[in-house]
C-alpha cells in the first residue's frame, strides 16, 4: 500500500500507523483522512495476522493539530459536509473495530486529532500532550463526532465546556475528566499503548470483537445492547475460544486462543 501521509510498521501482531505530516503537526488533511480508511478498510488483507492497532503522531510535538486548517478556504457548505461525513465514516471503521484500537498521543490533540484520539477504544498519553476543541475559535464546531463523542467520554456538563470555550487542557486534566485512560512520561506512550495490546491480544479475539461491539451498542440508538450482550455471551459459550478458555482454567493451564 503506498502512502504519503501515515507510515505504517507491522511487528509482533500489531499495526502501528503514525500520522506523518510533521511539519503541519500532523494536521489531517483530506490524503491523509483516505490514506487511514484505506489502512482501516484493508489492514486484513494487507497485514494478515494483525491483532491490535496502534495510532500515534510522528515527531514529539504533536499527535495531530486539528484538521488542515488551509483545506477549509472557499469550500461550499456541500463540499464541507461532505469532508465531515469522510471524516465520520473513516473514524467510526476505527470505533467498529473488531480489534482494539489505541491512540499513543504524543503531544497536540486538538480538534480532528482530539476526535480522531476519541475514536480509539483506549487513549495513553505522553505527560506534556494537550487535548481541546478548539473549533469555536475558527467559528465552527467539531466534524468528526466530536460533539458526540466528548460527552460520552467525560459527561455532557465537561464536554460542553470544552467545546464552547474551545480551551485546551494538559494531559493530567484529560486523564481526570475520564478523556485519556493513562499519562505516561513523554517518550513512554507508545512503548505503553503496545504492552496494553499485547495483553489484549492475548485474550480470545471473538471475545475482544464482541466486547467492543457490545460496549459500543450502548450508544447507539438503533442497537439494542443488552439483547447483543446475551445473544453474544450465548454464541461465545458454544465457540472454539469459550471452549479453549473454560477447559484451559479447570485444567489449570494457560488457555491458547490463537494458532500460531
Ligand atoms: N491545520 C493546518 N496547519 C496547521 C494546523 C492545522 N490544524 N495546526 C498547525 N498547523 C501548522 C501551522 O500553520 C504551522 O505551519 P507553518 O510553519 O507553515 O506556518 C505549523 O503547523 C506549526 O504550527 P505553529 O507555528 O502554529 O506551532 P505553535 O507551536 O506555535 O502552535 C498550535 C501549535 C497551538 C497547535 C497551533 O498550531 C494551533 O492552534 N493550531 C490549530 C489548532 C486548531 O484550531 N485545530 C482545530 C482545527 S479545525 C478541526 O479540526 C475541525 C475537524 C472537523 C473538520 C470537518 C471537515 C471539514
Amino acid at each position: 500500500m503506498k502512502l504519503v501521509t501515515l507510515t505504517t510498521e507491522f511487528k509482533e501482531h500489531i499495526l502501528h500507523i503514525t500520522l506523518h505530516r510533521p511539519k503541519a503537526l500532523n494536521a489531517i488533511n483530506s490524503l491523509m483522512m483516505s490514506e487511514l480508511k484505506e489502512v482501516m478498510e484493508n489492514y486484513h488483507r494487507v497485514w494478515p495476522g494483525t491483532r491490535g492497532i496502534l495510532i500515534t503522531g510522528s515527531g514529539d510535538k504533536a499527535f495531530a493539530a486539528g484538521a488542515d486548517i488551509r483545506e477549509f478556504v472557499g469550500l461550499s457548505p456541500q463540499e464541507a459536509s461532505e469532508l465531515s461525513r469522510r471524516g465520520h465514516e473513516t473514524f467510526q471503521l476505527i470505533e467498529n473495530a473488531h480489534l482494539p484500537v489505541i491512540a499513543a498521543v504524543n503531544g497536540f490533540a486538538l480538534g480532528g486529532g482530539c476526535e480522531l484520539a476519541m475514536a480509539c477504544h483506549i487513549r495513553i498519553a505522553s505527560e506534556h500532550a494537550k487535548f481541546g476543541q478548539p473549533e469555536v475559535n475558527l467559528g465552527l464546531i467539531p466534524g468528526f463526532d466530536g460533539t458526540q463523542r466528548l460527552p460520552q467520554l467525560v459527561g455532557k456538563a465537561k464536554a460542553l465546556e470544552l467545546l464552547m470555550t474551545g480551551d485546551m487542557i494538559d494531559a493530567q486534566e484529560a486523564h481526570r475528566i475520564g478523556l485519556v485512560n493513562q499519562v505516561v512520561e513523554p517518550g513512554q506512550e507508545v512503548s505503553t499503548a503496545e504492552k496494553m495490546l499485547q495483553k489484549i491480544i492475548h485474550k480470545g479475539p471473538l471475545s475482544i470483537k464482541y466486547t467492543i461491539r457490545c460496549v459500543n451498542a450502548n450508544y447507539n440508538p438503533i442497537e439494542d445492547g443488552t439483547e447483543m450482550e446475551i445473544s453474544h455471551f450465548g454464541h461465545l459459550m458454544a465457540s472454539e475460544e469459550g471452549k479453549e478458555g473454560i477447559s484451559a482454567f479447570l485444567e489449570k493451564r494457560k488457555p491458547r486462543f490463537h494458532k500460531e
